[in-house]
């Protein structure tokens, strides 16, 4: 009797190969020979997707069963970009399956290409809950992330003429094998009708809301997968269906249009993302798409937890809501309505358990931003939903009163009401009453917080808002972005800080290591060609990748200063004309980013990189010392390698107006230095690197509020900066734009006449600092000591870290809850 055969080895090269021509001849019907690159994605795809079922199964069941805490994520964007290299670094196969493909000589990286990239998000925020979701899934903790389904995620951008136009984005129209539709999993929302008190003898009298339309709200399910495969969680996004395909009755009549209205206004809910990240327009569609999203995760969390347990009464401790900033804030409403009209709750529990589960993170200060909807539309869409909110106001306002003595202006301040300008249901407050913790995104952040929006509320609930630090996946966003350096960093100190990012540390020494320093700079190096070589093939523009690559990449706003950084490119540029003799040292300035279709000065600023790009790069004065680029189209997949090639990285919004950021540490894990002012996370990173290896210029928060309050303008600093002062006469008189000499006029004289943003205010320090960093590039050696510095003290600002504190401080859910 010979020895049992082995189970075969599932992660060898052979076994996946012989997997994926499996899918490929079952699942897709092509032969090897026919196929095409994306044959083989849908193939690669399928094979990877069964491992992953194999975890998630069990990770799911082992959330049921064991009765631990689990943590629900509400968010309107998970801007998750493409899967399949995550979810192959994350089993640890990116190896064998490379191996696998090459034997039909498949390149897996030219694969990995054609995966669409799911854009269901805006910026930061979305990209936070993707990071945040892979996290939850790395560090162990029961996550479920809820959200929309959009059929059209953020617009593509290309460039015209040097203006932004928008295309529609279309990531499902090869289908989505990541997905799995659960049609088992549907719940009913309702919108508009009345609401009517019944009065049954003997009985408290009850609340009924009869809705005037109906939609189906639909589950389709995403497997996350966490490092090393340890758990996988679900992302459930929701997908909005009429309740009646077609209106019989009206297609039978002859209506065959009108027999359409229904459906096509229910589908109308989740077709499309809102492209605004900055302002706040007050749409109907935006509120149903908040409460539809809303309501059907609640009533899905609702049905998950009476699986297990009897009644609503612990939710709170089975389960946990985090609300991404207030466009779930409807949650708390509609928790209250389902405890009370549908499972039968007192008032006074109901309020306990709703606050005793949601949690609330705010991610911006800026007022027009803040959500407010108008209480017309609200009653008319939500009427149930608002007396409730009226209810939760009285209360508030009767604890504020008697039990701190507010008097009547700080009663309108936490009012959830507001009473200015139309009356308005203000959604911070209702988040911020209904949570048992409220936090910022960075230390500044939490304290500006406490200081201005929410400054009365915080005095009433002194102890509700904390700080949770913002972080960013180190599994995306270096090991899988920046293979080189991974490898890199393996081979100087073995490979224990990939399942630990923190221990990345044992890399500072060897900032004073030479030789090392120069593999280090190798490896940038090569990164930079990749870029380089993007940016001739996209833009026909050649970029000299021994230059300064000096980057800033995020949404165009004005409080993020892009403008700054052009006026400053457009100083330089006179001063290299000026003073051709001079040792320059030669710079890229990259710029990408998508303005909101509205924002009008978002659209002129890209439009104003455009044209300097135009005029400077083809200017021979300048050799290759100054080259300006605005690659189109900025996203996730473009970040994963734009991030891996700065030497610099732009982070200069005026102080106190980023909450956080997040590309900011991308950039410092990756080796850039930054560049940047004293706001949101920026702070911390200095902290965590050190005043050395970091270059802040500016004014401080406190600075630029001081300012505002005095009407500051930027006249007479213009009229003492002669490098400003030339830089925006070139602009608005037609410099860059001969063919339209008045494009500029109206955003050059808005410095002049008020300077909002301080961009002139910071002009100079700005200017200088660059100046300091073209002397240190001359310095390699420095700079390169600097920049491993970065790499090695970035761990801290990894999403493990944040949602560790989040499961600890906010949720007590997770392995050490
Ligand atoms: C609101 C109403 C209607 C349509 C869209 C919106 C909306 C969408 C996205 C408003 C804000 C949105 O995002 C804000 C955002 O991305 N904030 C960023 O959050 C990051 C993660 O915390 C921070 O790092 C950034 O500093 C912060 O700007």
């Amino acid at each position: 009797t010979g020895a049992p055969t082995p189970a075969p080895r599932k992660n060898d090269p052979e076994t996946l190969a012989r997997q994926i021509v499996e899918k490929l001849t079952y699942s897709v019907g092509k032969t090897p020979a026919e196929a095409r690159r994306y044959d083989w994605l849908e193939a690669t795809t399928l094979v990877i997707r069964d491992r992953i079922i194999d975890q998630w199964m069990e990770s799911s069941q082992r959330a049921k069963t064991s009765g631990e805490k689990r943590v629900c994520y509400l968010s309107m964007e998970f801007l998750i970009g493409r899967l399949l290299r995550d979810a192959i670094n994350n089993l640890n196969l990116t190896e064998p399956i490379r191996e696998a493909l090459s034997r039909y000589g498949v390149d897996l990286d030219l694969v990995e290409l054609l995966e669409p990239d799911a854009a269901l998000g805006n910026g930061g925020l979305g990209r936070l809950a993707a990071c945040f979701m892979e996290s939850m899934a790395s560090t162990d903790i029961p996550g479920f992330g809820y959200g929309i389904r959009y059929v059209h995620g953020f617009f593509r951008q290309e460039i015209a003429d040097g203006a932004q136009v928008e295309l529609p984005e279309t990531w499902l129209a090869h289908g989505n094998p990541w997905e799995f539709e659960r049609r088992e999993l549907a719940y009913e929302i309702g919108f508009g009708g009345k609401v009517t008190t019944i009065q049954e003898p003997g009985r408290p009298a009850r609340q009924v809301w009869r809705p005037a339309e109906r939609v189906l709200a639909v589950a389709y399910d995403t497997p996350i997968v966490g490092w090393r495969g340890r758990r996988v969680n679900t992302l459930r996004l929701w997908s909005a269906q009429p309740l009646d395909p077609i209106l019989l009755d009206a297609f039978n009549s002859g209506d065959h249009i009108g027999a359409l209205v229904e459906s096509n206004k229910a589908e109308a809910i989740t077709r499309i993302l809102y492209p605004a990240d900055s302002h706040q327009a007050g749409q109907e569609l935006r509120l149903r798409q908040e409460y539809f999203f809303s309501s059907a995760s609640l009533q899905d969390i609702i049905r998950r937890h009476l699986h297990a347990n009897e009644n609503l009464s612990n939710l709170a401790d089975k389960f946990s809501i985090q609300l991404n900033d207030t466009h779930p804030a409807v949650s708390v409403a509609e928790l209250m309505r389902l405890l009370i009209d549908v499972h039968g709750h007192e008032w006074a529990e109901a309020w306990e358990i709703t606050r005793n589960t949601f949690s609330y993170t705010n991610h911006t200060l800026l007022p027009e931003a803040l959500e407010h909807w108008p209480i017309h539309l609200f009653e008319r869409l939500l009427p149930r939903q608002m007396q409730i909110i009226y209810a939760i106001n009285a209360g508030v306002i009767r604890e504020a009163a008697q039990e701190k003595g507010f008097d009547d202006s700080k009663i309108a301040a936490i009012s959830l009401i507001d009473e200015g300008n139309g009356r308005r249901v203000r959604m911070g407050q209702l988040a911020f009453v209904g949570s048992h913790a409220v936090n910022g995104v960075s230390a500044l952040h939490t304290e500006l917080m406490k200081e201005t929006v929410f400054h009365h509320l915080h005095l009433l609930y002194p102890d509700r808002i904390e700080n949770k630090t913002n972080g960013v996946t180190p599994r995306r966003w270096l090991m899988q972005a920046n293979p080189g350096l991974t490898d890199l960093v393996t081979d100087a100190i073995g490979p224990a800080f990939l399942d630990d990012i923190e221990k990345i540390a044992d890399l500072d020494p060897l900032a004073d290591d030479a030789a090392f320093r120069e593999r280090f700079a190798a490896v940038k190096r090569r990164n930079k060609e990749q870029l380089a070589n993007l940016i001739g093939e996209r833009m026909a523009t050649q970029v000299d990748p021994g230059a300064i690559f000096d980057i800033q990449v995020k949404r165009i706003h004005e409080y993020k200063r892009q403008f700054l950084n052009i006026i400053e490119a457009i100083a330089l540029y006179d001063q290299i004309r000026s003073h051709p003799e001079r040792d320059w040292t030669p710079r890229v300035k990259i710029f990408a980013g998508k303005a909101a279709p509205s924002y009008a000065q978002a659209k002129q600023i890209i439009h104003l990189a455009n044209d300097v790009a135009r005029t400077i790069n083809s200017d021979p004065a300048v050799r290759d010392l100054l080259k300006v680029v605005f690659i189109p189209n900025y996203n996730v997949s473009l970040a994963e390698i734009i991030m891996p090639a700065a030497d610099l990285s732009e982070q200069i919004s005026t102080a106190g107006l980023e909450a956080s950021g997040t590309g900011n540490m991308k950039f410092a894990m990756n080796g850039a230095l930054t560049i940047g002012t004293l706001d949101g996370a920026n702070v911390e990173m200095l902290e965590h690197v050190g005043e050395d290896n970091i270059f802040i210029f500016g004014l401080t928060a406190e600075e630029v509020a001081q300012r505002r309050r005095e009407a500051h303008s930027g006249r007479s600093i213009i009229a003492e900066l002669p490098l400003l002062r030339e830089a925006l006469d070139a602009i608005s008189s037609g410099v860059f734009s001969p063919e339209d000499p008045a494009r500029y006029h109206d955003l050059v004289s808005n410095l002049y006449n008020n300077d909002w943003w301080m961009t002139c205010a910071d002009f100079q320090a700005y200017w200088d600092t660059q100046r300091r960093l073209d002397a240190l590039w001359q310095d390699q050696d420095e700079w390169q000591a600097k920049a491993v510095h970065n790499t090695a003290r970035m761990g801290w600002f990894s999403s493990d870290r944040s949602i560790r504190e989040y499961a600890r401080d906010i949720w007590k859910a997770g392995p050490d809850a």
